[in-house]
């Protein structure tokens, strides 16, 4: 299956200020055709109730809805895939479960890691954190552009730049190599999240096109 979007948006209830489909509704009117919901500490059966109807709104968008961890969840709602963590099902075990049903993204942090989700058989990888993000202070230092021209000089498969992306520096990663882009806060934390992720959309758009002349790059 192609990765055929280049802004990967990761939810995060505790960050909006209205219920998370509300906000997700909000983000694919401006523009965004790729969700990832994660949210790790819901109820099994909530998780479930809230991928049932992200999946419906997607839908109505033509967007990717791709659900963190829960292989069980992605495939019980026809999900377009799933994103694994160093703490999920490794990509493998998906793959023979899931076969090319589910598309399968990894979050990777350094390039062993990358290197083996490539191996594993995943489609795409997130690689982070790029810059400072507070909720992922504890991993230590970020891992900044240069580690990220490493990385892709690794592997083939589409990377997303993640931790601390926002407009500001969505030209940077692009440039350094990241396929694509995935973020939370600098959409969800918006005062107005319709007009954000259009600006991002947009932003993300104008970017890869100048990297497509410029280089022939993609
Ligand atoms: N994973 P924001 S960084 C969920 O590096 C997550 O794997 C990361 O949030 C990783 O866009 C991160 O608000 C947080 O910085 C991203």
């Amino acid at each position: 299956m192609p990765v055929d979007f280049k802004l990967y948006l990761i939810t995060d209830r505790k960050q909006t200020r209205m219920p998370l489909s509300a906000a997700v509704r909000l983000a694919l009117e401006g523009g965004v055709r790729a969700v990832q919901l994660r949210e790790k500490d819901l109820p099994i059966r909530e998780l479930l109730a809230l991928s049932q109807e992200l999946r419906a709104m997607t839908k109505e968008f033509g967007a990717k809805l791709f659900i963190n961890d829960h292989v069980d969840v992605a495939v019980a709602v026809d999900a377009d895939g799933v994103h694994l963590g160093h703490q999920s099902m490794p990509a493998a075990a998906v793959r023979k479960i899931a076969g090319t049903k589910l598309m399968i993204g990894v979050s990777t942090h350094n390039i062993e890691e990358a290197r083996a989700a490539e191996s594993a058989g995943a489609d795409f990888v997130t690689f982070g954190p790029i810059y400072e993000t507070p909720s992922k202070s504890h991993l230590g230092a970020p891992a900044g552009l240069d580690a990220l021209k490493e990385v892709k000089r690794a592997v083939d498969i589409p990377i997303f730049a993640l931790g601390g992306i926002r407009g500001s520096n969505i030209g940077h990663v692009l440039w350094s190599g990241a396929y694509g882009v995935s973020m939370i806060s600098a959409i969800f934390g918006a005062d107005d999240i319709r007009k954000k992720a259009k600006n991002i959309s947009e932003m993300v758009k104008i970017v890869d096109r100048s990297i497509c002349v410029q280089c022939g790059r993609r």
